[in-house]
């Protein structure tokens, strides 16, 4: 690869890290694997190493962990704490025992789990829980004492009044704990958590310390970061100390004298990952005695007498009891493997997307065969690959008519995907209703997959617009719905009438409209009638629109069954026009193509409104902060995001400037 390739690679990778680091620290809702992740983020600090001139001093290398949120008042951590390196490979294991018998002599190694859940610091004066903190970036972190009061298996009085302690711990949910609250989610309709890390994580950062109380969290505690009125002198009298205090230590840990024994040990426990109550990310290696540690010491980043293992994704084997065609919202196919349920990564797995025809026929699945499954990214279930037929197994073919409505399928100009060719079918009915009324859509609140399953089976609904035809006489013939209950209901569907015109160009759930594009449309056209009388040429003129999106618009709107329903929308009451006011944004706005970000409580603003405000004067939120951020707007609170801007140089606003520029912009337009 040549320099600008590979600077092109750089940059490409950063971003994406940050992009992910931010679903994961911020948002909870990762989308890729750690094993993915770390992927990512070992090729960049491959590429920093070989071409140092690349490096960037707001590169996801140069920093520790994730950013303190603003959410909760931040802890400055007296003694960092730390990350660990992460090794892939037992040639990496075997590298970091040599350097470590390099420096000190005949070293004890500690093999211990590495917990998949949330670092945190307790600190206890006379024996008394007095503080908790996340490790946010390692020396910032976020206030959770009222959070960790609720965790029963940390101790809020020791056994003995101990001056002053501070431990490191992992807080985590067991899977069954985990199992039983997605159970709870998937019965109320509510976001259903990915994994038991990012439960942990979303019930551990809530203000409201009575949301962590309902969920069951546990703690294992392994450090010690400060003490007084004690000295230890080693890793293992340490955690028996810890024992004697009353806290939960690590279940398990080997005590090893050579690097055959260490990388043995990590295998054990690898390979006992399917029987362990929680989940693992990997084992940690570490050395035992605390006057070798002081020897070794740390790099800028990382102990050096410790070092993480990375486990590459569990795989297993089950058998494939049977592939389920379900029909989507827009007609398409899509098989489904069922499974005998296996434990995987954390979770029990019964079901995997087998995606479509062509990938069925080159991994050659049939029904009854023995496969490997993996989780990808430790989250969506995959089948790797068959083990083995079953005797006398014929290879699996798709069916030639709608599993649900019996009409023939068809497979459109080289797609690998079949559709059911009957847009009346009522599998896709059902799924474009759960589409209309979803969050990004027409967001009614309270109607769930369950409840439009009951109202379709007692044929009170055919189509999405039978919902404002409902009365609650109706929604009281319902399982579990009372007087008050109806009239909730109700009342958010009447409510979701006066929705901005792009969520119902949303809803209607046309072909490539996604809820961005959907966007462009409403605040280009301004209105329902207006673009749907617009030609697919004009439709392609707007910024960010594609041929094939503008076509689809276009083909959609020039349906008579199409434009019958633009009709019967107005009739019914729904609003069809843009709500927020067209403005041109002239260029000398102070708003027009900077870049934000919002950190800290604002005193008169919700973050989302200052967010609306920018984003309507011209300019950009963003999530992190970068040397591309023009402003960061810092509240009361603000945590690392703010220390990160001022290191960078980055101009920073408070409210007041805030609102002076938006003063200005007023004046601009008006
Ligand atoms: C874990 C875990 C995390 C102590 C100093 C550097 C890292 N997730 O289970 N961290 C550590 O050690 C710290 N040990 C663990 N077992």
């Amino acid at each position: 690869m040549d320099i600008n390739n590979i600077k092109f690679r750089a940059e490409e990778l950063r971003s994406q890290i940050n992009y992910h680091n931010n679903r994961y620290y911020n948002e909870d809702a990762p989308e890729i694997s750690d094993y993915e992740y770390d992927m990512l983020l070992r090729e960049l600090e491959q590429i920093e190493f070989d071409h140092p001139e690349l490096k960037t001093p707001d590169s996801p290398t140069q920093r520790v962990g994730g950013e303190a949120a603003a959410k909760f008042s931040p802890v400055e951590h007296t003694v960092p704490m730390e990350s660990l390196h992460d090794s892939f490979s037992h040639e990496e294991i075997r590298d970091f025992c040599r350097k470590v018998s390099e420096a000190v002599t005949d070293p004890i190694f500690v093999v211990e789990p590495k917990i998949d859940g949330l670092s945190v610091s307790a600190e206890y004066r006379n024996g008394i829980f007095v503080r908790g903190s996340t490790r946010g970036d390692g020396l910032v972190g976020e206030d959770i004492t009222d959070n960790l009061k609720t965790i029963r298996s940390l101790p809020m009085k020791l056994n003995r009044p101990v001056p002053f302690l501070e431990v490191r711990g992992e807080v985590y949910m067991s899977i069954g704990s985990f199992e039983k609250l997605v159970a709870l989610q998937e019965e109320r309709e509510e976001k259903i958590f990915k994994n038991p890390r990012n439960a942990a994580a979303g019930s551990l950062r809530q203000k409201d310390a009575k949301i962590t109380r309902s969920r069951e969290l546990d703690i294992f505690v392994f450090n010690i970061q400060q003490i007084e009125g004690e000295e230890l002198g080693s890793h293992k009298q340490s955690l028996d100390y810890l024992t004697e205090l009353g806290f939960t230590t690590l279940p398990f840990y080997h005590r090893c004298s050579s690097v055959d024994e260490v990388i043995e040990k990590i295998e054990e426990i690898g390979n006992s990952r399917g029987e362990l109550s929680f989940q693992i990310d990997g084992a940690v290696i570490k050395v035992d005695s605390f006057s070798q540690r002081q020897v070794l010491g740390s790099t800028a980043k990382y102990p050096k007498w410790a070092e993480a293992y990375k486990y590459p994704p569990e795989e297993k084997e089950t058998e494939l009891l049977d592939v389920e065609i379900s029909v989507g919202r827009t007609g398409v196919l899509t098989p489904t493997a069922i499974f005998s349920p296996i434990t995987l990564a954390g979770t029990t797995v019964s079901r995997a997307s087998l995606h479509n025809e062509d990938y069925i026929r080159e991994k050659d699945i049939r029904i009854g065969d023995t496969v490997i499954l993996r989780k990808a990214g430790e989250i969506i279930p995959e089948v790797v690959s068959v083990t083995s037929h079953k005797d006398g197994s014929v290879p699996f073919t798709m069916p030639k008519v709608c599993p649900s409505c019996g009409s023939p399928v068809t497979c459109e100009n080289g797609e690998a995907a079949l559709r059911c060719t009957n847009t009346d079918c009522p599998a896709q009915l059902m799924r474009h209703m759960i589409h209309f009324v979803s969050r990004d859509a027409m967001d009614i609140d309270g109607l769930g997959e369950k409840i439009l399953d009951q109202l379709s089976e007692k044929q009170l609904i055919h189509s999405p617009l039978d919902l404002y035809r409902l009365t609650r006489e109706d929604i009281l013939t319902l399982e579990n719905k009372k007087d008050k209950s109806s009239d909730k209901l109700i009342s958010a569907i009447e409510k979701s009438k006066e929705n901005d015109l792009y969520r119902i160009v949303f809803a209607l759930g046309i072909r490539h409209i996604g809820q961005r594009a959907a966007k462009l449309l409403a605040d280009h056209f301004r209105t329902l009638d207006a673009i749907a009388a617009a030609g697919a040429d004009e439709i392609a003129q707007i910024e960010g629109f594609g041929e094939i999106m503008a076509e689809s618009t276009a083909a959609y709107f020039a349906l008579p069954e199409s434009q019958k329903l633009v009709e019967e929308i107005k009739l019914l009451g729904i609003n069809t026009k843009n709500l927020s006011e067209a403005r041109t944004i002239p260029e000398n706005s102070p708003f027009a193509n900077k870049t934000f970000v919002i950190t800290g409580t604002l005193p008169h603003y919700k973050r989302t409104e200052a967010a609306a405000i920018i984003e309507a004067a011209g300019g950009k939120v963003a999530s992190s902060v970068s040397k591309k951020t023009d402003f960061v707007l810092a509240g009361e609170e603000a945590g690392s995001k703010l220390t990160k801007a001022q290191s960078l140089g980055i101009t920073i606003i408070d409210e007041a400037a805030f609102e002076r520029m938006r003063g200005e912009t007023e004046t601009i337009i008006s």
